[in-house]
């Protein structure tokens, strides 16, 4: 029997950078979940095939009931879910595609900490595959402030445990293994031969699933498909509450891998993924490659990969991502756009066949392949670059330096800093603005200071507010931002950049070579006065 409740409506269900994210107990509030399932279902609809899964966090099992029950009573005729409720981020965009669904729920607060007392999110996804762009997020948050009622079938709880399709009133639901579809279409993107010799010859590697979604998928395609050595996935099974950690594959929270991979007898290969799958963090044996660099040697070595052999149609980047991978566009003549944070505005430019390569600084890499940034995807890129060039990690980047240069790049965070003494902080940098340009701070002068605004050159989209830039007139920059992920008081992002075209000045260490850059954000920002802290939570 379907029934019609009265909802309350919530005032704070503004999705951020990437979906609705809060703490567990505040999910659990009464009707809470079910107003935003709703909003979504009545700005979206009507949805007649939707896939839903999630990164198995706690909560998950609860959520996934609720909204299954939801779909059924709104009409949706046919669910495609993950077995036991789990589906990667990319995984879950690749199921979207490949079976023509309307749009899909993606349960995930990604690399936040989970458990009761921890995270919870929930975002949409379109037919694409990708999340819902901005002026989607924006009608359903504006459809969660005033949602009268919400509707839910009365019905047990099915088992989502085995393989197979149930009904659920008029609805079918189907279970699907959360790890074939997408395995096979990794097996159609790379040199699966090629990895595989290179993973069975002396060649060493380890990957850290860190306890979360990825554990199973890199099993099976690592271990079961390529022939690594088993063991090479750690923390492979994937715990309700990441057994206690941090899911996020970065120097400060993937401790264990980066232990194993600075060592004096470390593995030639080293990657770790975050709680959701769409994270990679890329290590070689006592190496460390930023994100940002990361992104410019696959666009480099890109014709590796056979789905790639023909060239890339063009690359895209967000705004903090550093430009080394301008450089490599510029090169291959190719096109190369600049778009605000979060992989929602890459969406377009992907559907209109303007760009196959798209990456983050916060360790977040995709190709057109899906349309979410992808972690094994972009592990299983490296290791075919590394298999076709028979080269350590380092000397890639180093070959890659002494072509391009580097630019050199850091992200400081602050995490769950005061909002108040975070907005403060914002306000009082935006106020010099206007009086630093052309100012000489130590050996940079201000070129340009702006909030970083962006046209969506598909649908002329505009998006604004998406960043404060100090650019000096030697490329150099400094960037800061506020989280749209957080659930506890703000975190301050600070991207450091600043360029090095001799190739013998190209091995200094990050944090020494922006330690100006460093000092002046310190100075411009007030950043101890204001915030009380003195170090960074996070150094990438
Ligand atoms: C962060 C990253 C951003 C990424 C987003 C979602 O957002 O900086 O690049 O797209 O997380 O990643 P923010 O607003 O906190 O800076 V995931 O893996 O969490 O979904
Ligand atoms: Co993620």
């Amino acid at each position: 029997m379907i029934h019609s409740h009265s909802s309350p409506s919530f005032s704070d269900q503004r999705p951020g950078t990437s979906g609705l994210r809060k703490k567990v107990k505040h999910f659990q509030q009464q009707h809470y979940l079910e107003n935003f399932v709703q909003s979504v279902l009545n700005v979206v609809g009507p949805v007649k095939k939707m896939v839903l899964g999630g990164d198995g966090r706690y909560f998950n099992d609860t959520a996934i009931q609720i909204i299954l029950r939801m779909a059924a009573a709104n009409g949706v005729q046919e669910v495609i879910v993950g077995q036991s409720g789990i589906l990667s981020t990319p995984a879950a965009s690749c199921v979207i595609r490949k079976y023509q669904a309307d749009g899909g729920f993606i349960l995930s607060a990604s690399h936040n900490p989970a458990g009761p007392d921890e995270d919870f999110g929930i975002k949409y996804n379109m037919g694409n595959g990708g999340p819902a762009p901005e002026k989607v997020t924006e009608a359903i948050y504006a459809a969660t402030t005033n949602l009268e009622h919400y509707t839910l079938l009365e019905a047990d709880d099915i088992n989502l445990n085995n393989q197979g399709t149930v009904t659920l009133g008029d609805m079918q639901v189907q279970i699907i293994d959360a790890v074939a579809d997408y395995a096979e279409l990794m097996q159609s993107f790379f040199d699966f031969k090629a990895i595989g010799s290179l993973l069975k010859s002396d060649f060493r590697m380890k990957f850290d699933a860190m306890h979360a979604v990825t554990g199973p998928y890199a099993k099976v395609i690592l271990e079961d498909i390529l022939g690594a050595a088993k063991g090479t996935v750690m923390n492979a099974i994937p715990l309700s509450d990441f057994g206690g950690g941090h899911p996020d594959p970065n120097l400060t929270y993937a401790k264990e891998l980066v232990d194993i991979m600075f060592n004096e007898n470390a593995p030639d290969f080293g990657a770790a993924s975050d709680g959701d799958g769409d994270r990679n963090m890329i290590l070689g044996n006592n190496f460390f490659v930023n994100p940002s660099d990361s992104l410019a040697v696959i666009a480099a070595n890109a014709t590796c990969a056979p789905a790639c052999a023909d060239g890339l149609k063009g690359i895209a980047r967000s705004m903090p991502t550093s430009a080394a991978v301008d450089r490599v566009a510029e090169k291959l003549g190719v096109e190369c756009f600049e778009t605000p944070t979060g992989w929602k505005f890459f969406g377009n430019l992907m559907d209109a066949g303007r760009v196959s390569l798209c990456g983050e600084e916060s360790f977040g890499t995709g190709s057109d392949h899906v349309r979410e940034k992808d972690g094994l995807w972009a592990v299983l890129f490296w290791l075919n670059i590394l298999a076709v060039r028979q080269t350590s990690v380092q000397n890639i980047m180093m070959d890659h330096w002494k072509e391009y240069g580097r630019n050199y790049y850091s992200r400081h965070d602050y995490e769950a800093v005061d909002s108040q003494a975070a907005t403060d902080l914002m306000t009082h940098l935006r106020a010099q603005f206007t009086s630093l340009v052309g100012q000489t701070l130590g050996r940079y002068t201000v070129a340009v200071c702006d909030d970083f605004s962006y046209t969506d050159p598909i649908d002329q989209s505009v998006s604004t507010g998406q960043g404060l830039r100090i650019l000096f007139d030697d490329g150099s920059r400094i960037v800061f931002r506020l989280s749209g992920t957080g659930t506890q008081g703000a975190t301050i992002r600070i991207y450091l950049e600043s360029y090095e075209a001799d190739a013998s000045r190209c091995n200094q260490d990050a944090q020494d070579a922006l330690s100006d850059l460093i000092d002046i954000a310190m100075q411009l920002s007030q950043l101890k006065e204001r915030t009380g802290r003195t170090q960074p939570t996070v150094i990438t």
